[in-house]
Parts: structure tokens; sequence; C-alpha cells
């Protein structure tokens, strides 16, 4: 492996819903995940997040694996619903308390704390006044934001407004998969505007309470057209220009692209300044490229997703395409030029169907292959200048995949669910050596 810029930061990225379990502890209210995931045919297993990794109680273990891991930085998110159970008013105090420890410990163990403040878990009783499709929400975000780093400022090392919106609103309000369920198509450009409006409102009220940088979590995917006519790279385009795009052209100043969807009535004056606050770090999400061409007639989508060939797959059936995130990485700096802030990876991984075998051991060469390969790429585009200072794996812990339950294993760690035993996998010890170096 070749060497990385002094002061890189490696680490691992995890998030509240999908390994904390202690989902009715110390006041916590239910979030929007905690109702779908009880819906009958929502989650391939039939499993909720109510006990997942039971994190909440074993976080002080969880720690000594980071230390053991030697990674610089630990990437958590704060679950909602346990600082504000209604999503509004007083923190609760018990509910801080929880994060409060943890980035003690991780402190107390060289780790960096990297928090992001929402990866999904949106807080029941917004969701029933119209979650992200009603405005007030973006506000709401604000006040939780201002009262957790009230806490917590003074300790952690960089903050995350949001995880993958477009992930959330597309999944989970275009497409119907993921909590809160529903299915608009594009009628849910709303749940994008407001998300980066709460964005751009809780990145003011962190910078009241904290000099740390404060940054976003954007899932990326570079578009390949599936052939060269003029019907597929329309198709392309169009698709490239909803994932990649309506959340980053918009915070880095350049208002909204002609994606599909994009409702300029939702839009109001000053929104957009708001939306372009300066941020210290991109985060980069990604996990594969997408296949595209154009519909077939009559088709509600102006695109069709279609699989790429050639490439080893995981267990998600996703490519494993580590030229993708150079490709993306470049095409970044291509795009943005000197508006793109530092770019750091905060999620890059795969799933496996990883088992211990007779001795107990879990043996993952794929996963390492596809980390030794992802983490080529960055190296290769930091050396073509664009300016990456991170990279996170996802994930520490083999964790409550939404909508696949418990079915797909993203960790370093293997966890036996019904005993919470937690097994370091071959990726485990790969990274932490490659971390060494
Ligand atoms: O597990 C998810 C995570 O919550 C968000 N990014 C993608 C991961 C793998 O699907």
């Amino acid at each position: 492996m070749p060497d990385f810029p002094a002061g890189f930061r490696w680490g691992v990225s995890t998030s509240a819903y999908q390994i904390e379990g202690a989902t009715t502890v110390d006041g916590r209210g239910p979030s929007i995940w905690d109702t779908f995931a009880r819906e009958p045919g929502r989650i391939v297993d039939g499993t909720t997040g109510d006990e997942a990794c039971d994190h909440h109680h074993r976080y002080a273990e969880d720690t000594a694996l980071l230390a053991g891991l030697g990674v610089s930085a630990y990437r958590f998110s704060i679950s909602w619903p346990r600082i504000q159970p209604t999503g509004a008013g007083p923190a609760l105090t018990a509910g801080l308390d929880f994060y409060d420890r943890l980035v003690d410990g991780l402190l107390a163990a060289g780790v960096d704390p990297v928090a992001t403040l929402f990866h999904w878990d949106l807080p029941q009783a917004l969701e029933d006044a119209g979650g992200w499709l009603n405005r007030d929400t973006a506000a709401r975000f604000a006040e939780y934001a201002d009262v957790t780093a009230a806490r917590l400022g003074d300790r952690v090392k960089l903050w995350i407004t949001l995880n993958e919106p477009f992930i959330h609103m597309s999944l989970g309000h275009g497409m119907g998969v993921h909590a809160p369920g529903r299915v608009l198509l594009f009628d849910a450009f709303p749940v994008a505007h407001h998300q980066l409006l709460g964005h751009g409102l809780a990145v003011a009220a962190l910078r009241a309470r904290t000099a740390s940088p404060v940054a976003i979590a954007n899932n990326y995917s570079p578009v390949r057209p599936a052939g060269d006519g003029d019907a597929d790279r329309a198709a392309a385009a169009a698709y490239d220009a909803l994932h990649n795009r309506l959340f980053t052209d918009p915070l880095l100043g350049l208002g909204y692209p002609d994606a599909p969807g994009v409702d300029p009535t939702v839009v109001r004056d000053g929104d957009l300044d708001v939306i372009a606050a300066p941020i210290d770090v991109l985060g980069v999400n990604y996990y594969n490229p997408t296949g595209i061409r154009a519909p077939e007639e009559g088709s509600p989508l102006p695109f069709e997703i279609v699989p790429l060939d050639g490439y080893p797959r995981t267990a998600f059936d996703w490519p494993v395409a580590p030229d993708g995130l150079r490709e993306l990485l470049l095409q970044l700096r291509d795009r943005y030029g000197d508006a793109l802030p530092e770019i750091q990876v905060t999620e890059s991984g795969c799933a496996y169907d990883d088992a211990p075998d007779a001795q107990g051991r879990v043996n993952d060469p794929e996963r390492i292959a596809y980390l030794d390969g992802h983490v080529r790429a960055v190296h290769e585009a930091i050396g073509a200048g664009v300016p990456v200072t991170g990279y996170f794996v996802w994930s520490l812990l083999d964790n409550w995949e939404w909508a696949e339950g418990f079915t797909k294993r993203f960790g370093l760690v293997h966890v036996d669910y019904p005993t919470q035993r937690r097994t370091p996998k071959s990726s485990y010890a790969w990274f932490r050596d490659l971390v060494r170096r």
C-alpha cells in the first residue's frame, strides 16, 4: 500500500438505529424506523432495531474494539428521539448523557468523535406533522443541533449534519422502501429542499456553539450510460443530476440543477443562501456506480437503472468498482473546482455472508480486497490533486441494515446477534495494520 499524507484520518462509521438498541430507555421517543419496521412486510426478515447490536449497553466494549483497531476517528450518529423524544422542546439530559459518556470514552482511547446529527431516525411525532415535507421540520432540526452541540460541542471533532439526504428522499419518500414509506416519486422534492434548509440552519446553530469543523455526508454514484446514443446519454444526465448534483450544487452555491422533480415554488427567497452556508468538509459516501439507459415508452421515470456487467458483486449484488470511487472524486474536483471543500470519504464498505469457521475465526478476504481497491483509488485521487483527507469504513460492526434487517453484514467485526458476541474478522486485522503503517 502506498503512503498517505501525514495526518490522514482513518476511521470507521456506524449509525444510531442500526446498532444502539435500547429503544425505550431514558425517555427516548419513537422514531419513524420503530414504526416502519413494525409494519408487516417492510423488513425482509421481519426484525426491528429494538436490540440491534445492543451498543447502548456495550459501548465500552465497542470503544475498546476501536482502540484495538487504532483508528484516529469514529463516526457515529446521534439519535434525535433520544435527545428530543417528540422532536421539539428541551433536551433530555439522560439522552445526552449517553453520548457524553461515549465521547469521553473515545477521547480517552485517543479516537476523535465524529458525530452525525441525522441518520434517518426522525422522531415519529415530527413525521405525524408532515415530516420533511413540512418546512417546519428544518427549524426543528436546527433547534436539535443547537441543544446537542451545547452539550457536546466542546469535544466532538467534526460535526456532520445529515447522512445521505438523497437516499432518505428517494428510498424513504420516493419509492417507499425505507421509512417513512411514502411513495411520492418526484413529488418528494420538498423532502430534498427541507433537508437542505435544515442543514443550512443547523450549520449556523453549530457555528454558534462550536469551533469544530462542520460537514454533510452525501451519497454519490458515478453514472455509466448503457450505450452511446443520445437517449441513453440524456437518461444518464437526468439520473446524475438527481443522485449526484441535487444535494451538492445548492450546497456549493450553484442553486438547484435541472433535475427531475425540482419545483421552484417550494423554494422561498433567501433559502438558497441559507443552504449555501460554507461547510468545512464534504463527506462522500460511495458504494458503487450506476448503469442507466433510456426508459421504455410510457415509463413514469426519465431513466432506467440497469445492472453493470463485468464486476465482482457483493452480497447486496452491488458491483465492486473501486475505479468508480476514483472517477467520482475526480468528477467532484472537475465539477466544483475552487468551490469544493476538503473531502472525507465518510462511508466505504461491502456486505458479504461472513460466518465463523470451526475455530471461531471469521475470514473475509473479499472485504479485504474491496477495501484495498478503494483505499488505493483514494490514493490515486489524492495524487491527481483531489483534497481527500480521510477515509471511514462502513462499518465497525455487522448491524441492522434497514429494510434488509440482519441479512447483510458490513462489519469489520462479526456480531452473533443471539449472544451479541463480537468477533473481529480478518479485515479488522488488515485495516489495523494499514492504519498502523
Ligand atoms: O447501512 C447503510 C448506511 O446506513 C447508509 N449508507 C449505506 C449503508 C449500506 O447500505
